[in-house]
């Protein structure tokens, strides 16, 4: 059994987990609406990958006995200015999402609840993880330049991006 205050911050936590899966989603739908299927497809993992985070919550949660509530989702964004403003804002999601792990992993040290901190190291790794990742796509982008020319060879090196993602995530399972 985990302490109220912890089972609190880690709904607090599926909620993040949940927006960001819906924030994403609508960013893929954006992408396909204006052609850029390596960017469709790279959003579509990520907002997949979200929802899992936030079911390993969930799981989580059940396994400590305690409620793990479904959570609220608010209202997202279905147009961005350009792709870059919409990388920028996933960056700046994860960054926020990082920040609140962080949160999370203090209460555990504060509370001597090594079994959450254990669970949350996963956490950790995959952040920095993400973190590193838009923040090497956001140079990519700033290499290729923008411009109607520029935007074909972005969506290209997502795609790539993408596929390596993909091909990580098949190894990982094997
Ligand atoms: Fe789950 O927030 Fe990104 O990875």
């Amino acid at each position: 059994m985990i302490s109220a205050k912890m089972a609190k911050a880690l709904n607090a936590q599926i909620q993040l987990e949940g927006q960001a899966s819906f924030l994403y989603l609508s960013m893929a739908a954006w992408c396909d609406k204006e052609g850029l299927d390596g960017c469709t497809q790279f959003m579509h993992r990520q907002s997949g990958e979200e929802r899992e985070h936030m079911l390993k919550i969930f799981h989580y949660l059940s396994e400590v006995d305690t409620h793990a509530l479904t959570p609220a989702i608010k209202p997202v964004a279905h147009e961005w200015t350009s792709v870059t403003e919409m990388f920028k804002e996933v960056y700046k999601h994860e960054q926020k999402v990082t920040a609140s792990i962080n949160k999370l992993m203090d209460i555990s040290l504060k509370e001597n609840d090594h079994t959450t901190n254990n669970f949350l190291q996963w956490y950790i790794m995959e952040q920095r993880e993400e973190e590193n990742l838009m923040r090497s796509l956001l140079d990519k982008i700033k290499l290729i330049g923008e411009g109607p020319m520029s935007l074909y060879y972005i969506d290209k090196e997502v795609e790539a991006i993408n596929a390596a993602e993909l091909a990580a995530e098949g190894e990982e399972e094997a």
